[in-house]
């Protein structure tokens, strides 16, 4: 939906963008905000503009905080990931978001069938295989939360952060009114469940490096020419833009102000222990028509539990590499943990950035490989389970 932005808002904008010092940019954005029409198309955009600004004054609190040496009393944004993905635990309130960290991982939490019990983010560990995964709850999605309503801010704020989410919804009450909700709330804050076909970077650059735009896919909608007389408008002046795989005029425009974020995410349904919540549950299944992952469990009599790590580990893309020591015998017990699709050079630098520079070649053993080991260079893709061992010159 287009913004139509009064030629005042993007001028605005454009001193945003010029600032970094967090108290003139919090000003701007307020200033950028009333010039900003309230209509359907500017929706998005408005959401976006109070979730920044919340986050630039948590910043600005925390510093005073730190100055006067008080203790922040306030809510918390951001949590230090651990373990080999950070995963958000996201839905409204009440459908078991607490019960289903007790239940998986040893986090004191509480668990209370009064409403919005949880208020702070709670990150805890969950052990699977040899690796360990960080699930986070955050306070419960509404309507209205990627507007900053309740705790929305510091909810949306995880979710983007987030390596990727559950969205978990409560089978005794209608699940797919919920997915709507929080699917919603998330597309509202640029949170993208599926992954985009096409992606729009704008990396702004000082005045007077010109506007670059780089298109390695293709433009839907509108012509380059286009692309370039909106960035304009929008006094994108000073940019290298880069636009892959399929994108719209829309999506170009969307850009300029927050880009979308991707989070592989995996639907679980909880409390199939009630009855009726099974009818529920196939509803569920046939709305979602397989685009997302599904899992039904009862958080209180520990069903399909078991299948939480296997699911998480499957949707959040993970693979396990094991790097042996030329001169050892035995690979490392300790697996790096890499994302589905990686090479041997995205292993090399999440080892160590010399790795690279030196590089001579790898051997490869796995059971897909006719001849183990094998010979490889940086380029060979990675898939779970193999062992690495690197050779530098
Ligand atoms: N029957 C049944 N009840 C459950 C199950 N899981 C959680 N509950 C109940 O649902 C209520 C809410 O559970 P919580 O885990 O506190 O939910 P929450 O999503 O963390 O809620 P807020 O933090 O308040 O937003 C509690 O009364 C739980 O006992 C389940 O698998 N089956
Ligand atoms: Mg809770």
């Amino acid at each position: 939906m287009p913004t139509n932005l009064p030629p005042e808002a993007k001028d605005k904008w454009a001193e945003v963008e010029a600032t970094n010092d967090p108290k003139l940019k919090l000003q701007k954005y307020q200033e950028f905000l009333a010039e900003v029409p309230q209509h359907k198309g500017t929706m998005k955009l408005r959401g976006t503009i109070k979730r920044k600004m919340a986050l630039i004054r948590k910043d600005l609190d925390e510093k005073k905080s730190k100055r006067t040496g008080l203790r922040s009393g306030g809510p918390k944004f951001f949590v230090e990931k651990e373990g080999s993905a950070q995963i958000a635990l996201v839905g409204m309130t009440n459908v078991g978001k607490s019960s289903l960290l007790a239940a998986v991982t040893n986090a004191k939490v509480e668990v209370s069938p009064v409403p919005f019990t949880s208020r702070d983010p709670v990150p805890s560990i969950m052990n699977f295989k040899d690796i360990q995964l960080q699930i986070l709850e955050t306070p419960a999605i509404i309507e209205g939360s990627a507007d900053g309503k309740l705790w929305g801010s510091q909810t949306i704020a995880c979710a983007r952060n987030a390596d990727g989410l559950i969205l978990m919804v409560d089978l005794t009450s209608d699940p797919v009114a919920q997915l709507q909700t929080v699917l919603g709330e998330l597309e509202k804050a640029r949170i993208a469940t599926s992954k985009p076909k096409g992606k729009v970077d704008i990396d702004r650059k000082h005045t007077g490096a010109a506007l670059r735009i780089v298109l390695v896919g293709k433009l839907l909608d509108c012509s380059m020419q286009e692309v370039e007389a909106l960035l304009r408008s929008h006094r994108v002046n000073d940019a290298i833009v880069k636009i892959s795989g399929e994108v719209s005029y829309d999506d170009v425009e969307e850009a300029i102000y927050e880009t979308t974020t991707f989070k592989p995410t995996l639907i679980v349904a909880n409390k199939l222990d009630i009855k009726g919540s099974d009818s529920n549950f196939r509803a569920l299944e046939r709305y979602v028509q397989g685009k997302l992952p599904i899992i039904g469990i009862s958080c209180e009599q520990r069903l399909g539990l078991e299948k939480l790590g296997e699911k998480m580990f499957n949707t959040m893309e993970i693979i396990r590499i094991y790097t042996k020591e030329p001169s050892k015998k035995d690979p490392s017990s300790k697996p790096f943990t890499l994302r589905r699709g990686a090479t041997i050079q995205e292993l090399a630098k999440s080892i160590h950035g010399e790795f690279i520079k030196n590089f001579a070649y790898a051997r490869v053993w796995a059971k897909r490989l006719v001849f183990s080991p094998q010979k490889v260079g940086l380029t060979f893709v990675l898939e779970d389970g193999d062992i690495v061992e690197i050779h530098t010159k």
